[in-house]
This record gives structure tokens, sequence and C-alpha cells, in this order.
């Protein structure tokens, strides 16, 4: 086994790894993803984008990636996708694979690893069960896209408590993954191209100030969450990870589900001083200045039924879902291939600040948007 900490992972719950890991290991089990490129004994170590540049290396060969498909089984590196026989798994698991390459189909001859290193953030458990998807109706705002409400099953998943912060990403910038193409969409490493940090990286901003207000200087700590990442950005860390963004469904679930759905994280009534928007006064979100994220979970009111922090406000979120209407819809619509859907509202000005406190709204941009509102979470 050439992954020190591979878990299958019926065998250990997240909380379980995030307990008993120590730090040195818990590096280890995060630096295992990046171990498929060493060379392995018997097998050439081979990366699945490769396999369309130089598509005969001598068998067998050995890669890794995310199962994006399970009939017919497919693996994805993140930069490459390809077609495996002789094996089976659950989706997004993450698997590393030892087989005989034809040029379209890898067959395998050895082993199956599941590799998965523990997150770097604390998980929560999401049972598997249907829940209802959308606006209920009643709400305080009804846009069409939210609509109609409907009942949508979910397998178990695991979700960040938090949304991803600075210190957490900086670990995927420190081993090498922000510049490694391995972890990126073709698309995304077309768009990076020279960036080497996400954009508002360096400690101390003052957004005031470069809105044309007074100044308003803060520091981001490595428990602030990592803003003005890109769609592109986002996935790239999760793939490092060994997980992916959440999908509209898995966020939303997470975000108000508790047999029947909420409005907001909390409850059905709204307040601003439970989260971190523009309007609130909680000190850990600048009091009566505005400009500034907080460190994640400084709201213990901004809080779901299943212990999400910072749901409603902070950073919006971005999922993995193209923007499309949901089905049944009135007014439908679908903007595959254009528009990426965020959930939550943000710490910045915006007039429907209410409406997109709410745990049904869905805004969505281009995946290379890139703004100081923007953040996300991680899934597997
Ligand atoms: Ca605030
Ligand atoms: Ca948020």
């Amino acid at each position: 086994m050439p992954y020190p900490e591979a878990v299958r992972f019926a065998s250990a719950t997240e909380a379980d790894l995030q307990r008993e890991e120590p730090p040195v290991k818990k590096l280890l089990c995060a630096l295992a993803l990046l171990a498929f490129v060493l060379p392995v004994q018997g097998a050439y170590v081979v990366r699945i984008s490769d396999l369309q540049r130089s598509p005969t290396p001598p068998n067998p060969i050995r890669v890794a990636g995310r199962v994006t498909s399970t009939s017919p089984l497919k693996l994805n590196d993140g930069s490459g996708q390809i077609t495996i026989a002789g094996a089976t798994a659950s989706l997004s698991d993450f698997l590393v694979v030892t087989g005989n390459w034809n040029g379209s189909v890898l067959t395998v001859t050895g082993e199956v690893d599941y590799a998965l290193p523990p997150a770097l953030t604390e998980m929560v458990y999401i049972p598997a069960g249907a829940f209802l998807m959308g606006n209920r109706g009643n709400e305080p705002y009804k846009p069409a896209a939210e609509l109609p409400q409907h009942s949508v099953y979910l397998p178990d998943y695991w979700i960040g408590k938090h949304e991803v912060t600075r210190g957490e990403y900086r670990r995927f910038i420190e081993a090498g993954g922000y510049n490694n193409p391995a972890y990126w969409s073709s698309a995304g490493w077309s768009w990076k191209k020279t960036k080497t940090e996400p954009r508002y990286w360096a400690a101390d901003q003052d957004w005031a100030a470069s809105a044309g207000s007074s100044p308003q200087p803060f520091t981001q700590t490595d428990s602030h969450p990592v803003v003005a990442v890109s769609y592109y950005e986002a996935e790239a860390y999760c793939n490092w990870a060994g997980g992916h963004l959440p999908t509209e469904a898995q966020w939303e679930k997470a975000a108000r589900w508790d047999g029947t759905p909420r409005v907001f994280p909390w409850g059905d009534v709204y307040d601003a001083e439970k989260y971190n928007n523009y309007y609130d006064h909680n000190a850990a979100g600048g009091g009566y200045t505005r400009y500034q994220t907080a460190p994640v979970g400084s709201y213990p009111d901004d809080a779901s039924p299943y212990g999400l922090k910072d749901t409603a406000g902070n950073m919006r979120e971005w999922c993995q879902d193209w923007y499309v209407s949901y089905p049944g819809s009135t007014s439908p619509f679908d903007y595959t291939g254009t528009y990426r859907v965020l959930r939550g509202g943000h710490w910045a000005y915006d007039s429907g600040v209410i409406n997109m406190a709410r745990c049904a709204n869905r805004t969505n941009l281009v995946a290379s948007y890139v703004a100081y509102t923007c953040g996300f979470r991680f899934a597997r």
C-alpha cells in the first residue's frame, strides 16, 4: 500500500479522524494525494490527463482519481478522465488503481486502493434521505428560480462545518496544489495562467477605502474565510483535498433541513444581528465598521439544524452545479456551460440582503468571477 493512511470511508468517521490524528500524521495524510506522482514499485504512476498526450505508457500503470461515474466506472483527476474496467466503486470515492491501459480503457489487474486523507476542516455528516428543496411558497421573497418546492433524495455525505479558511487554503498553496494542473479542470488551468494565489490574499486589507468610503482597515487571520476565489480556485482546492464542492442540494439540505425546511438557518424570522452581513453590529464582524469578513463560526446564531456555521452570511459559497431551473418550473431556464450557482448571503452591501440570507436563495456567476464576497465550503 503506497498510502500509509489509506482509509475506507465506512471504517471511520470524519470526526474520529479529526480527533485521533496527530498534526504530523494529518499533514502526511493531506499529502497522500500528492503521493501518486512518486514511483510505485512494479507500475508506472501516470497522471490521467497525460494519457491523452502520451497514450501508450508501458503497462501496468497506476492512476489516481475521483469516481465521477459508476457505470461505466470513470476516474477523474481534475484535468482528465478515463474509463476503468474490472472494478467497482461508489460515486465520489477517491481511487488508486493498477492495470493495463489499451489507449481507451484501463483494465484493473492489481489492487484497488481507497485513499481519502482526513479533511483539513471539521466535517458534518448528513444522513441519507429525502428533503424538500426550494422555496416554501410562503417565504418573504419568492423568485421563480426557487420554485417549485420539490422532493430530492440524497445519499449520505459530509460537508464542512465552516467555510474554507485562509489557513486551509494556504496548505493547498504550500503543498504545490495551486500550481499543479492535476488538481485543476482544463478550463480552470487556462484561466489561472500565471496566478500564484487568490486575489486579496494579503492579510491586511481595506475594502472600505477601495470602495470610496472612509478607511476601515482589518487583518485577515488564518481563521478568516478565504475570499475572492473563482469557481476554478475553489474546485482545485477540493480536488486536492480529496472532495468536491457541495451540490446545491447538498448545501441546501445541510443549511435548512430539520424535518421541515427553515427560511433562515436559525428559523423563520429574520434578524440582521444573527449573521455577518452589512448591517449587523457584532464585534467579530467589525461592529460598526462593516467592510470585513469574520473568522468562521464567529456568529453562534448563524447555525443550521445540522450545525453548519455561516450559511446565511460571511461568504456566499460556490456550489458545483450549473444554474438550471428546478423540475416543473413555470419559468424554465438552463445556463449549463455559462453560470455556476452560489448559495447564501455575504458580508458586503447588497440591496437584497434579507433575500440572500434565505437558505433557498440562488445566485449565479460565471466560473471566472472573482469578488471578495465569494468563498466556498468543502464536501465529500
Ligand atoms: Ca458585518
Ligand atoms: Ca456563508
